[in-house]
């Protein structure tokens, strides 16, 4: 497992894992027991969320916004005909420097509404497939070594397709679902600027220089556009009631987060989330709060920092989080050689997730232990280790569409 050094001070030895106590999801504050469904959704569900709401991703602004969407383009002859690809520009008359540009692939083959997959992307719509009729993003974007199309913080031409190998949209549309995808800096930028520019700085009740500690970090404002998109994915021609909501890494803790949140997505997929992600805190294995929290100072809330090491003052741990997806379908993913992460963090987290979802009547995740390798498991908790490294894979998505397939097709996810 250990295939990448540990920075000075981190632990990579499972023996070195701290005791802990996890704080049991189905135990109300007032210290009385979750027993029923009801209860669970009336008083408990609003607490948990709450708690993360309020110490670890903060605060975003409830409602719906005024937006526009406008359709730019529309090729009915993509892929070698077989998707009609659709791009639209969000724009917000109460904020005119913010626009969001949604990229969507439909199967020609199928009939509309499809189920489909919404995630943000790391590198602009146009690296997701090599298509040179997608608009090249101009929006500001990192550098670094996995984007070297990136130019002086813009996309060149050559960083066109530089992520399909994780974005594969030929197997997508020939499973029969729709893909639909949006550049996260569109929503804000990913660095540290004191929240001046993306939605933190431009939406009005929001405008104040800084959000409060209780407020929204980078992690919740991404996760507050995916709800926005889902607002009006209706018009791109996926059913609203079959999106599955999938994010890699920090987009895989922003997918969880929103799923938790937002009860209109029907299932939720966290690829490689780590810390803050499914990863359970407490272990403080591999990436700890005090490391995220110093290195992203931006993308979890002020008050998340009370934690930094000092994990067993949570009130929550990432288990809870997963629980509060249930019972809509969840599936958690490792790498085996990404240590960072911490697999057997991420594995604990649906396994101590499990009792809300048989609380909730669902199969749960159904294993005590953690599979072997490349071994999916699990029935409502959808879980696997993969061989390799921290990424998005061929194995990943064949997972991710198998668990659609058992999860989406025909009955209707109805929000509660
Ligand atoms: C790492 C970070 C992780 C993970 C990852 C990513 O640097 O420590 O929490 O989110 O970035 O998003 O690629």
């Amino acid at each position: 497992m250990d295939s990448q050094p540990a920075p000075p001070g981190f632990n990579y030895d499972e023996s070195k894992v701290p005791d802990y106590t996890l704080p049991d999801p189905l135990l109300m504050e007032d210290g009385t027991r979750v027993t029923d469904a009801k209860t669970w959704r009336e008083i408990r569900r609003p607490e948990l969320l709450q708690l993360f709401e309020t110490e670890v991703y903060g605060k975003a602004p409830g409602g719906k916004v005024n937006h526009q969407v406008k359709a730019l383009s529309r090729e009915q002859a993509a892929l070698d005909g077989k998707a009609t690809r659709m791009e639209f520009e969000i724009s917000f008359p109460d904020a005119p420097d913010l626009k969001w540009y949604l990229l969507v692939f439909l199967p020609n083959s199928a009939s509309r509404p499809v189920p489909g997959f919404l995630g943000l992307n790391f590198n602009g719509n146009h690296s997701i497939h090599p298509d040179p009729g997608i608009r090249l993003s101009t929006a500001w974007m990192r550098q670094g070594g996995k984007s070297p199309g990136v130019k002086d913080n813009r996309a060149t031409e050559a960083s066109r397709g530089e992520s399909a190998s994780r974005w594969p949209v030929d197997k997508i549309i020939s499973r029969g679902y729709g893909l639909a995808t949006i550049y996260y800096g569109d929503i804000d930028p990913d660095y540290d600027d004191g929240f001046q520019n993306g939605v933190h700085g431009t939406m009005d009740s929001f405008g104040r220089p800084r959000p409060a500690p209780d407020e929204w970090g980078s992690i919740a404002a991404w996760a507050w556009g995916l709800s926005r998109i889902l607002d009006f994915i209706e018009v791109t021609g996926i059913d609203p009631h079959k999106v599955a909501l999938l994010g890699h890494s920090r987009l895989g803790k922003t997918s969880l987060w929103a799923g938790a949140r937002d009860e209109r997505f029907a299932l939720v997929i966290s690829n490689d989330s780590g810390c803050g992600g499914a990863a359970l805190s407490r272990r403080r294995f591999g990436e700890t709060v005090a490391r995220i929290n110093t290195s992203f100072p931006h993308w979890f809330c002020g008050n998340f920092k009370k934690y930094d090491d000092n994990e067993d003052a949570l009130p929550v741990d990432q288990h809870m989080l997963i629980s509060l997806v249930a019972p809509r379908p969840v599936y958690i993913a490792s790498a085996e050689e990404d240590v960072w992460a911490d697999p057997r963090g991420e594995f604990l987290s649906a396994k101590h997730a499990d009792p809300v979802y048989r609380l909730l009547g669902t199969g749960g995740l159904g294993e005590e232990t953690m599979p072997d390798i490349d071994k999916p498991v699990g029935e409502t908790i959808g879980y696997h280790i993969r061989s390799g490294k921290h990424d998005v894979t061929g194995f990943d998505w064949d997972q991710y569409l198998n668990f659609a397939d058992r999860h989406l097709s025909g009955k209707k996810h109805d929000v509660p």
